[in-house]
């Protein structure tokens, strides 16, 4: 583990450290981001020392763990890992998001770079502790873990980040194995979004439409409006706000 007290981007820090690491994982953590990242341009903001933020470092020569089913499992991760060291019961809200009643508590970034034996993935991502930035700083209604347990003295972080490494390292090696099926069953228990008629913005541009499924390999299966079966990648959609 590398621990910093200030940082650009714990990711950027991952993949820098990876020629180092002789193959073997690693994990970046910081206590501010000067340049913290969510996906597609967009940025991910906490207050000093507010939350855990925290990059893991995979390798992965053989190409076995896919961007799609990476994102999918470590939101379960997150989630199980939350729950487990303080009770709370987060909602997954596909591709990568940790709701609480709507309100965002975590966020994931899964990026990849590299091919072949020099195949690096870092899975990032965010948990709101302590505290969280205002709606009106981040455009969409957040939430965090103190509010949620009513006390700050119990939450630990250290014990937090602990249950969900614990977690991804289980889930990565499901993936591996190609047990997907509980990833799915394990995702749609703690998804409020099958059956709903959501709308998405994707490569497709914005689609409407019933949710059918989430699949851990290919994306979110959607019944659109005009009667079509979309599948969407994680990595290029978004619900729409
Ligand atoms: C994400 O992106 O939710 C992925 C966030 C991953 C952050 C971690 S922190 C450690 C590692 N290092 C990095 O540089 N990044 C990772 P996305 O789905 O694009 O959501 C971003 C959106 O979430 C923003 O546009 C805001 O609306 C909102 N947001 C930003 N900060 C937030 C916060 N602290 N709590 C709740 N929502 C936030």
């Amino acid at each position: 583990m590398i621990c910093f007290d200030e940082v650009g981007s714990t990711s950027d820090a991952a993949f820098n450290a990876a020629a180092h690491c002789n193959g073997q994982a690693l994990v970046v953590t910081a206590e501010f981001q000067r340049a913290g990242r969510g996906r597609l341009g967009r940025k991910w903001i906490c207050p000093p020392g507010a939350g855990i933020l925290a990059s893991a470092l995979l390798f992965d020569p053989g190409g076995r763990l896919p961007h799609e089913a990476l994102t999918i499992a470590a939101g379960l991760a997150i989630a199980e890992g939350i729950e487990e060291s303080t009770g709370v019961q987060a909602a997954l809200e596909w591709p990568n998001d940790l709701v609480l009643d709507g309100a965002k508590l975590a966020g994931v970034l899964v990026e990849v770079r590299g091919r072949g034996s020099a195949r690096h993935v870092v899975v990032g991502f965010g948990i709101n502790v302590y505290a969280a930035p205002p709606a009106r700083q981040v455009g969409r209604a957040t939430a965090f873990l103190a509010e949620a347990t009513g006390s700050q003295a119990t939450l630990e972080r250290v014990e937090i980040l602990r249950a969900v490494l614990v977690a991804l390292d289980r889930w990565v090696m499901a993936i591996q194995a190609g047990g997907a099926d509980a990833l799915r069953d394990r995702w749609r228990q703690r998804c409020h979004m099958i059956n709903r008629r959501l709308t998405f913005d994707s490569a497709q541009g914005r689609v409407t439409g019933r949710v059918l499924d989430i699949d851990p390999f290919q994306g979110l299966i959607l019944l659109s409006d005009d009667g079509r079966r979309l599948c969407l990648p994680a990595a290029a959609s978004s619900i729409a706000r």
